[in-house]
């Protein structure tokens, strides 16, 4: 046991030495790239909008598995539609799942960061067909901004309908701005509800919000959805870092000083959290999210100082793992860690992208050596990337305003 033991050891420290400390990232094109699929997938015309004589995309912002041993996939839509299919790449017909349009604000293509943002399946969804979504509400006068978390229902007994009625408003965030709104949810490895929220928006994070702690502008929450208490629908799990400091702290956050993070995700194998946030006027960022992390913004953005009030680096503020600037993409679009098993080769990278150049990479990270080890291009260039989503076996799927695709050898 010990010889094995220091076998082991030994083998550990001679890999190490054998890389060199400052070894290159290798950037070689990978065998595999982005092709459409579900190319025959029929949308309902009231969601193209031909029932009314326009021809709209659909969309699709959120597409994922339910996790739920059914094999079925869901597409939900900015505008507030939840649809479901077979997962097969000729599949034709979909079932609306859910249509709440009517309570999300209406899509604006100059104002396109609001709408229906995020959808998340319970992990026991199959037992008690509770789903969680996260949209920005139909304005009103008094209230033009705002977010909303809810928790639903499917409808008893029949697992491809949702109950609209269900409806049980977790939390609301009134916003003065349209962007940055985050928008993801997601259940961690711990059964915990993950919620995104960006920074509130404009420009600079002018209400300096995201490392202000008592306020959810610029934050990943955490809340535990099982129970209920304190006049919450909702509880503060007992190691969210800031539980106990109400006067200094708002008890939901789990990291801070984000930006706009365009979905967090978490690696099946290893449980740690991806987020992609989105930078400003220079940079964009890959962050490894940890319990009261604080991820700078906005005193820096990437690994820079940001704007005349920007701060050097400190080991108060946890820097990316990796950065890339507008000169290669201006807007970053996260995805998962691949965990699939149609392409080895994908094996344990993060799949990202720019929403603006529709370059999509595959990222190997070295989290003992902390240092990126390959960020290779799966694609150049192509349309936006608005999600990246995965079935339940962990294969990808990406969207763009129009269509779905997944991965194919590249030829
Ligand atoms: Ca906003
Ligand atoms: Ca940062």
């Amino acid at each position: 046991m010990i010889g094995l033991l220091a076998f082991l050891l030994l083998l550990f420290f001679c890999s190490g030495s054998c890389l060199a400390a400052d070894a290159a990232v290798d950037v070689r094109p990978l065998e595999v790239t982005v092709v459409p699929t579900f190319t025959q997938l029929q949308w309902p015309d009231w969601v193209l909008g031909l029932d009314e004589g326009l021809r709209c995309d659909p969309r699709p912002m959120i597409i994922t598995g339910a996790g739920d041993g059914s094999g079925r996939m869901f597409v939900a839509t900015e505008y507030g539609t939840i649809h479901t299919f077979e997962n097969r790449a000729d599949v034709e017909q979909m079932h609306t799942f859910m249509d709440i349009r009517e309570r999300v604000k209406p899509y604006k293509p100059n104002e396109n960061e609001e709408g229906f943002l995020g959808l998340a399946f319970h992990p026991r969804f199959k037992a008690n067909g509770e789903f969680f979504v996260y949209y920005s509400i139909a304005p009103t006068e008094a209230r033009p901004h705002a977010s909303r978390i809810s928790r639903f229902r499917t409808k008893a007994g029949n697992p491809q309908e949702a109950d609209p009625e269900s409806e049980e408003i977790l939390l609301e965030i009134p916003d003065l701005y349209w962007n940055h709104n985050g928008g993801t949810v997601v259940f961690g490895p711990d059964g915990y509800l993950y919620i995104v929220v960006g920074d509130g928006g404009w420009f600079n994070d002018p209400h300096m919000n995201s490392q202000n702690l008592h306020s959810l502008f610029g934050k990943i929450l955490r809340i535990d959805v099982d129970h209920s208490g304190s006049g919450l629908p909702y509880t503060i799990p007992a190691d969210n870092p800031f539980r106990d400091q109400p006067r200094f702290a708002r008890g939901e956050i789990w990291a801070y000083g984000l930006r706009n993070p365009w979905r967090l995700a978490f690696d099946r194998e290893t449980g740690v959290g991806w987020a992609a946030d989105v930078g400003q006027d220079a940079w964009e960022e890959i962050d490894l999210i940890v319990r009261g992390g604080n991820y700078g913004w906005n005193l820096r953005e990437g690994k820079h100082p940001f704007g005349p009030g920007g701060f050097p680096e400190s080991e108060k503020l946890i820097e990316p793992i990796w950065e890339y600037p507008h000169e290669v993409g201006k807007s970053i679009t996260g995805g998962h860690v691949y965990r699939g098993k149609k392409f080895p080769v994908l094996q344990g990278s993060y799949l990202y992208a720019d929403y603006v150049t529709g370059q999509v990479w595959a990222l190997w990270y070295d989290a003992n050596r902390k240092q990126v080890t390959a960020n290779r291009t799966l694609r150049e260039k192509g349309f936006p990337v608005l999600t990246f989503g995965e079935d339940d076996a962990g294969e990808i799927f990406l969207t763009s305003e129009r269509e779905i695709f997944t991965l194919v050898p590249a030829e």
